[in-house]
C-alpha cells in the first residue's frame, strides 16, 4: 500500500522535532514541509533561513540540541574576527550568532540565489546535500517578513525583536511585509492538495504558522483540507514549551491556553491534539469547535516524536 502523503505546515524549533517523529512513521520521501519564512534575515549580506535550516539540520541529526538552531560541534572565530570592527564601529555586529559551519549554508544560499534560483530550489539543492529524503518547501519564494511593533519601539524585525531584544519586550502588533504581493512557491499548493493528511506542526501560532497564512491562497488551501487536518497545540498548561508564543497570544488578545490555539486553529483543522496536562480543558477546545486528542506532547526524545506523530496521524485518519 502507498505509504500515506503527509503535508506539514511548519515553524522553527518545535515543527523540527515534531517532523523527526512523523518521518519514522511514514516514508520520508512522502513528507512535504512547508515552511514558513518570516523569520528570514538579511545580515553581513547574506540571506538567513532561520526554520528552513533548523528543520534541516534537526532532520540531518545535525543541529546544536542545546539550542535547537545552529549546528553542533560550532566554532566562532568568524563572530570574534567581526568583533574587532564592530569594536571600530562601536556597534554589536555579532548579535546574531552565525557559526562558522552554520556561514556556510548561508554563503551557499546566498550565492545560489544570485545565480537566479529561487529559494526553493536553493533548499532543495541544501537539504539534497544534507541526506535528507522529506521535501522542504519554503511557503513563498517572495519576500515576506515578520515586523513586530514593540512598546515603547515602534517597529521592529522579527529577529531584532526575537534575538535583539530575547523576546523580553511586549508586543502591541505584528504584520507580514510582503505577504500580499507573495504568491505560494511551487508545489504548495499542490502538497496542500494531494496530502492524505495534513499536520499543523506545534510552531508560534502568531510569527511561525501565521507567516504563512498570510500568503494568499495558502489558508484557504489548508480550510479546503480540514477534515484530514491535525493540530499539535504549542501550548501546554499555559505556556509555550519554547520561545514567546505563550507572552505574544496574551500580548494580542488571544487566550495563552488550547483553547485560545483552538479558536485560531479551528477552521484550519478537525482536530487538536492537547497535553495530559491539558486533559481538564478537553471539553472546553470540543466547544471551541475542534474534536480534541489528549496525548503526551512534550518531545524530548526521537522516540517521544515518532509516539506523538503515530497520536497525530491516527486522529487525522479517524476524522476523515
Ligand atoms: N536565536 C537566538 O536566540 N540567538 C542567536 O544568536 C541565533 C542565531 C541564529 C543563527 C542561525 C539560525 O538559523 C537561527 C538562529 N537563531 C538564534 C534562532 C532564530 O532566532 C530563529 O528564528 C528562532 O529559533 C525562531 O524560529
Amino acid at each position: 500500500m502507498t505509504p500515506p502523503r503527509v503535508c506539514a505546515l511548519a515553524g522553527g524549533v518545535g515543527a523540527a522535532k515534531m517532523l523527526r517523529g512523523v518521518v519514522q512513521v511514514v516514508e520520508p520521501s512522502s513528507v512535504t514541509a512547508i515552511v514558513n519564512t518570516g523569520d528570514d534575515v538579511t545580515l553581513h549580506g547574506l540571506h538567513v533561513s532561520p526554520d528552513l535550516d533548523t528543520i534541516t539540520y534537526t532532520l540531518a541529526n545535525a543541529v546544536n540540541p542545546d539550542t535547537g538552531w545552529g549546528l553542533m560541534g560550532e566554532t566562532w572565530n568568524a563572530m570574534a574576527a567581526l568583533d574587532r570592527y564592530g569594536a571600530a564601529l562601536q556597534q554589536n555586529l555579532t548579535w546574531f550568532r552565525l557559526g562558522d559551519q552554520d556561514l556556510a549554508t548561508h554563503l551557499y544560499r546566498t550565492q545560489r540565489l544570485r545565480d537566479g534560483l529561487t529559494l526553493g530550489e536553493v533548499t532543495g539543492e541544501i537539504t539534497r546535500a544534507w541526506g535528507l529524503q522529506l521535501h522542504l518547501l519554503p511557503v513563498t519564494d517572495d519576500p515576506l517578513e515578520t515586523r513586530v511593533t514593540v512598546a515603547g519601539e515602534g517597529e521592529i524585525g522579527f529577529q531584532e525583536y526575537f534575538v535583539g531584544r530575547q523576546h523580553n519586550v511586549t508586543v502591541e502588533s505584528v504584520r507580514f511585509a510582503g505577504a500580499d504581493a507573495s504568491r505560494p512557491a511551487p508545489g504548495v499548493l499542490d502538497a496542500i492538495a494531494e496530502a492524505d493528511i495534513v499536520v499543523i506542526c506545534p510552531s508560534n501560532p502568531i510569527v511561525s504558522i501565521g507567516p504563512p497564512l498570510a500568503v494568499p491562497g495558502v489558508r484557504d488551501a489548508f480550510a479546503a483540507r480540514r477534515a484530514s487536518s491535525v493540530a499539535i497545540s504549542p501550548i501546554v498548561a499555559g505556556l509555550a514549551l519554547k520561545g514567546p508564543a505563550d507572552r505574544m497570544l496574551r500580548e494580542l488578545g488571544h487566550d495563552a491556553s488550547v483553547v485560545g490555539v483552538a479558536r485560531l486553529y479551528r477552521d484550519l483543522a478537525a482536530t487538536l491534539v492537547i497535553d495530559e496536562a491539558d486533559r481538564d480543558l478537553a471539553g472546553a477546545v470540543q466547544d471551541a469547535g475542534m474534536r480534541c486528542v489528549v496525548a503526551p506532547t512534550v518531545m524530548r526524545t526521537p522516540q517521544d516524536a515518532a509516539a506523538l506523530a503515530r497520536v497525530a496521524l491516527a486522529a487525522a485518519n479517524s476524522s476523515l
